[in-house]
């Protein structure tokens, strides 16, 4: 990288001249199309404006950066190779100030000039940060510190970011620092290679050719990661091949560790309760039989022989067929205090799922967790997360918080996000995840009254807990763009910024992604952002909308089945969740039904039980409602349902408008594959409503309002399609 800039700056105008005309051919050689096929996601350091890179060379002229460790090296790459493509040419690297303009990166113990300048970093804690324009030997410079390696490296690429969403580097005075700590990836992937939920093709992590050999593909993960602060990854599917466990599969994990470690990423893996069983030869895994408990005991030790940083366990347990404790009749707690009883000499940790539903056969499928765990709250060991999902039911378009949160105060529950589209129209559709995590972390639990944000449950400040996460169900695949569209990208974003701050705005980081993704002219930022904004929206209304959920298609969630009453557990079908009959539709969930709302604080549960202050997009979740019932537009419940399913499909057609007047401002290869996959989404919008409404008239009887297009075909048609090799699921 340094190499790079040395030669530029002594060049003479002849050489300069060359190197000028070198690069245009090449460029021109590529193509601009093939340049821009999304695998650079939002570190592209294109070349910024010229008035801008003018304006920020002079801040960016030395870069003096130490290389004693990985961190500090990779960091100092990235600011040489992120400064080099945004402004043309990357600062010189030095060792001590000589100019104006100068960056300096490092802490006070890896840099003798942070030291000197006695910064205040007490409270960025670990992995903070801080850069502030300073005056170093009578030079403006620009430092860039913390207190760990990892915060100047955040730091730099927040410098970076700065930059690349068209933001000057002059007079800066910005401090930042985690809210959460553990910020991490669950990969679903399975050790074949396939992706459970994933659309963005294999899994990248290539365990046939692991240990040995290590593509650049996993240190760009690593980079990608570490821009948005994710500071951890587990490697395998929740549903857990044990083989995970063994020595051979621990060195593999150990040479991805490896590659990460500089990145300050930890791995963590998905363990199969029963793997004292299948890869240790006992005859139990009972968490109080001692055998096992000195079985994972001694697969815990030679993990952190191979790898001094291991993260620790992730594990589904009793849970959709997975072993687990009550297997043998001991609780939840019982099951993850003993393998955090393994982990803990090392400073492992266990995040331990909350997604069970399988005690009480008969009960209202969503209240089954919290009916588990609750009773459990307290009873969990100092280095156990209890991982929460974030509602009750399973990642759907639009469900209410889970009630978990606000209810275990003595238990640390980090938030399990899904960044996947397994029920958002998979890697096709445009949708924005940003607003529903945004909701789901800005709804009050009332715990400790107003303000009890799931939020400050999750950051761990509601209820004095300092050991705080955040999980994203991760969307990468091998597809050359990762995650199967370039806009699925700004998923992937959008959580690792929230899990870094949960108080950050969607439409902020929507608008930060765009200009990193697609430039800063202002005609493509707005429309793209809005566009973004409101796709979720959208998507719910064109799928489930006023409080529907779960009405996708049989075992692979593709497209609408609302019919479907197939077996072999009624809790898995459409008719289970949305209860339409010739009366009414909807879920009754107060006193007259199935009381969950009782699971929320009485304020919560007031407002939910009520008919007059539920919020329409919550309706038919808690309550049964006639399909003449009067909703606050005036219109009738059925015709307000054609009318959102309606307007969903409007939105996606608008979406398409939108990105058509966009084209000739983005590059070719991005904007052909934006537009076919909207004209997939527009197709499958109106597939959704079409097939959701004929068959909702079949049980009422009733006419569509005026105006409203009847469905294309026939119910009997979408009854009749069905769909083999759906990606993401092999349940044949
Ligand atoms: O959403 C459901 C998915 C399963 C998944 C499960 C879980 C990994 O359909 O594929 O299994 O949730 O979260 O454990």
């Amino acid at each position: 990288m340094a190499l790079r800039a040395e030669p530029a700056r002594r060049a003479t105008g002849l050489r300069r001249l060359l190197a000028g005309l070198l690069m245009l051919v090449a460029g021109l050689g590529a193509g601009h199309a093939r340049a821009e096929d999304g695998h650079d996601l939002w570190l592209r350091y294109r070349p910024l404006p010229a008035a801008q890179a003018d304006a920020a060379r002079g801040h960016a002229t030395q870069l003096v950066a130490g290389t004693a460790s990985a961190t500090q090296a990779v960091t100092r790459a990235e600011l040489l190779r992120g400064l080099g493509g945004l402004l043309g040419h990357a600062p010189v690297p030095a060792d001590a100030v000589s100019r104006d303009g100068a960056i300096v990166v490092g802490t006070p113990a890896s840099s003798p000039l942070v030291a000197g300048l006695h910064l205040d970093l007490h409270d960025l804690g670990r992995e903070g940060y801080l850069i502030r324009s300073v005056v170093l030997d009578g030079h403006p410079a620009t430092v860039i510190a913390g207190n760990d390696d990892i915060g100047v490296l955040y730091g730099a690429f927040g410098l970076l970011r700065r930059l690349q969403t068209g933001q000057p580097i002059d007079r800066l005075d910005l401090r930042e620092r985690p809210r959460v700590q553990l910020r991490v990836l669950d990969h679903w992937d399975n050790l074949d290679g396939s992706v459970e939920r994933g659309y963005a093709g294999a899994s990248i992590w290539d365990w046939w050719r692991l240990p040995d050999y290590l593509p650049p593909r996993y240190t760009d993960y690593a980079r990608a990661n570490a821009s948005i602060g994710i500071n951890g990854t587990v490697l395998n599917n929740v549903n857990a091949d044990p083989l995970i466990l063994s020595h051979a599969y621990l060195e593999k994990v150990a040479a991805l560790a490896g590659v990460f470690r500089p990145y300050g990423i930890r791995v963590y893996l998905s363990v199969r309760f029963s793997a004292p069983i299948e890869v240790g030869g006992l005859k139990t895994a009972d968490p109080l039989d001692p055998q096992v408990q000195r079985w994972w005991r001694g697969k815990a030790d030679e993990i952190y022989r191979l790898i001094p940083d291991f993260g620790g366990f992730l594990v589904k347990a009793n849970s959709e067929g997975q072993p687990g404790p009550q297997d043998y009749h001991r609780s939840h707690a019982d099951g993850a205090n003993m393998l955090a009883a393994a982990l803990a000499p090392h400073g492992g940790v266990v995040m331990w799922r909350a997604f069970v539903y399988a005690n009480k056969p008969g009960e209202d499928r969503i209240k089954q967790a919290y009916g588990e765990f609750k009773p459990l709250d307290g009873k969990f060991a100092a280095n156990v997360l209890l991982q929460v999902k974030n509602g009750p039911l399973d990642f759907q378009p639009r469900e209410p918080f889970n009630p978990l949160f606000g209810a275990m105060p003595k238990t640390q529950l980090m938030m399990e996000f899904q960044i996947t589209k397994e029920y958002l129209g998979f890697a096709t559709h445009l949708v924005y995840l940003g607003p529903l995590y945004q909701e789901a972390l800005a709804a009050d639990t009332m715990e400790h009254g107003k303000g009890s944000t799931v939020a400050k449950v999750v950051d761990g400040t509601l209820d004095g807990h300092a050991l705080t996460g955040m999980a994203g169900v991760a969307n990468i695949g091998a597809d050359r763009d990762w995650c199967g569209s370039v806009f699925n990208q700004a998923n992937w974003y959008v959580f690792g910024r929230l899990a870094w701050d949960p108080t950050l705005s969607a439409r902020a980081i929507a608008e930060e992604w765009t200009r990193m993704t697609f430039g800063n002219d202002e005609a493509v930022v707005r429309p793209v952002v809005d566009m973004m904004m409101g796709s979720r929206e959208a998507a719910v209304d064109y799928m489930t909308p006023l409080g529907l959920a779960h009405l996708m298609g049989h075992g692979h969630h593709y497209g609408p089945e609302p019919w479907d009453a197939s077996g072999p557990r009624a809790d898995w079908t459409p008719v289970y969740f949305h209860r339409a009959d010739k009366g009414g539709i909807g879920f009754d969930r107060t006193a007259s039904g199935s009381d969950a709302v009782a699971q929320y604080a009485p304020p919560v549960a007031n407002e939910f039980a009520s008919l007059r202050q539920i919020p329409d997009e919550y309706l038919l979740w808690f309550h049964h409602v006639p399909w003449s019932y009067r909703m606050r537009s005036g219109r009738t419940l059925w015709d307000e349902l054609v009318r959102h399913y309606t307007q969903g499909v409007e939105d996606v057609a608008r979406m398409r408008e939108t990105w058509a007047g966009l084209k000739g401002h983005i590059d070719d290869e991005r904007y052909r594959q934006v537009a076919t996959f909207l004209a997939i989404q527009q197709r499958e919008a109106q597939w959704w409503r079409d097939a959701c409404i004929a068959y909702f008239q079949s049980i009422n009887g009733l006419p569509l309002p005026a105006g409203y297009a009847p469905p294309a075909h026939p119910l009997k048609y979408y009854q009749s399609l069905s769909f083999k090799y759906v990606p993401g699921y092999s349940a044949w």
